[in-house]
């Protein structure tokens, strides 16, 4: 039996977990389900402890079916991404500095193929933007931000000195009160606060999801809306987007040609705006519906649940991966194309990387390898997405992947897990 106080330990201290180094009789998973005995009351959050159940899984399940592989990557070696209120102090700033050191690179996409890129964060986002339609589809949406928010760290350790590796926002644990977590409190040690500065689009009375035009959710004006004016990030620049945004003041962006590749990767200069809901995280990022979406059955129903249901935001459900992006909304927040323009993006995709993790581990053997779904966004009548595609981050970073190479963390190019 799995106390509380138990699963926090090993939350605490990765290096100290059980799994020996190499198994040479098969072992029993972790049944899951004696998790549920932890009081409600607890203060532990439920989807951690899932997580730290699906930690010790992964490593039993990698030492018996990939000994290979284990020798190569295993708990001595594995990387753990903490969430950013375990941070340090001076790892919060190095994280911060080499965020701000990537702004400041040159970009090495062509001017032609981005004329607004202004640097090499843009390239980034001019990826993302560029491959919107294959990747937001239901076959590679997971796999393909994974290696994403994987070659973004990589980037930040080689090209600007970071020694640490990419933090991830906990939905749950600021779910009532997101702007008064380390991330977004505005301090000199987070991501930037709210959106208090400037023109603050007051005239724009709720964001609507999917659109303004035909909104099936209705998320009220927080009390942000304009640019950061606090924090680290208050003088960041947003150059591409925005493509579908849903904030009405937002400038468009010069190009918006759908044929000659190049829409929304105009100049279009301007600050990072945010208007933090704590009205969506607190109904969509909770403790209860992270850990009933990590209770999902099979790949179709947390693909379907993480984006807000087979019937998109009916029953005014709204999927952790939409609601993550409204709890800072915003410009380029609030636009799925364009919002890796926002340093948030990836904090939100480590968690949304944490959150598959954890359900692929809970039950390995049947998961790992478990996709759904078809290559084009939207279109069930494409071709399945296949554990043989390849994916590549165009100037971003370097390379092909399959997407089996992107199923285990602790395989193809990655060697990291989660606490
Ligand atoms: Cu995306």
């Amino acid at each position: 039996m799995w106390s509380a106080a138990v699963v926090g330990a090993i939350l605490l201290a990765p290096a100290a977990f059980a799994a020996p180094q190499t198994l040479t009789t098969s072992q029993e998973y972790l049944d899951y389900s004696v998790l549920d005995t932890i009081p409600a009351s607890s203060n532990v959050l439920q989807a951690d402890v899932l997580a730290s159940a699906a930690a010790i899984n992964q490593q039993i399940y990698q030492s018996n079916n990939n000994p290979t592989q284990w020798r190569k990557c295993n708990r001595n070696n594995a990387v753990y991404r903490r969430e950013w209120a375990a941070f340090s102090t001076s790892e919060k700033k190095d994280y911060i500095k080499a965020v701000q050191c990537m702004s400041k690179l040159a970009p090495k996409t062509p001017k032609e193929k981005c004329p607004g890129c202004q640097n090499r964060y843009d390239d980034f986002v001019a990826t993302h933007i560029n491959q919107t339609f294959f990747i937001h589809n239901t076959g590679n949406f997971l796999a393909w931000h994974r290696y994403f928010t994987w070659a973004y760290e990589q980037t930040l350790r080689k090209e600007c000195g970071y020694k640490g590796y990419q933090p991830y926002y906990n939905w749950p644990r600021w779910a009532n009160n997101p702007a008064a977590s380390p991330a977004l409190d505005g301090s000199a040690t987070s991501m930037g606060g709210n959106g208090l500065g400037g023109d603050r689009c007051t005239n724009q009375t709720f964001y609507g999801i999917p659109t303004q035009a035909q909104p099936l959710i209705e998320i009220p004006h927080g009390a942000g809306g304009g640019c950061v004016n606090s924090g680290p990030f208050k003088d960041w620049k947003v150059n591409l987007g925005p493509v579908f945004t849903d904030v009405t003041c937002t400038p468009p962006n010069p190009e918006t040609d759908f044929t000659n590749g190049l829409v929304g990767l105009g100049k279009n200069t301007r600050c990072l705006v945010r208007d933090i809901s704590a009205w969506t995280s607190s109904q969509w990022t909770n403790d209860q519906q992270v850990t009933k979406l990590l209770k999902s059955k099979d790949i179709k129903t947390l693909w379907y649940d993480m984006q807000g249901g087979e019937n998109p935001f009916t029953n005014n459900f709204m999927g952790v991966h939409t609601a993550g992006h409204f709890t800072i909304g915003g410009d380029p927040g609030s636009d799925f194309v364009s919002s890796p323009g926002d340093p948030w993006f990836f904090f939100h995709h480590g968690q949304i990387d944490r959150v598959w993790w954890t359900w692929q581990n809970l039950d390995p053997k049947k998961r790992v390898n478990a996709i759904y779904g078809t290559i084009f966004l939207a279109d069930p009548t494409a071709a399945n997405a296949t554990l043989d595609d390849g994916m590549n981050l165009g100037y971003a970073y370097p390379g092909t992947i399959t997407i089996r190479d992107a199923m285990s963390t602790l395989a193809g190019p990655f060697c990291y897990a989660y606490v």
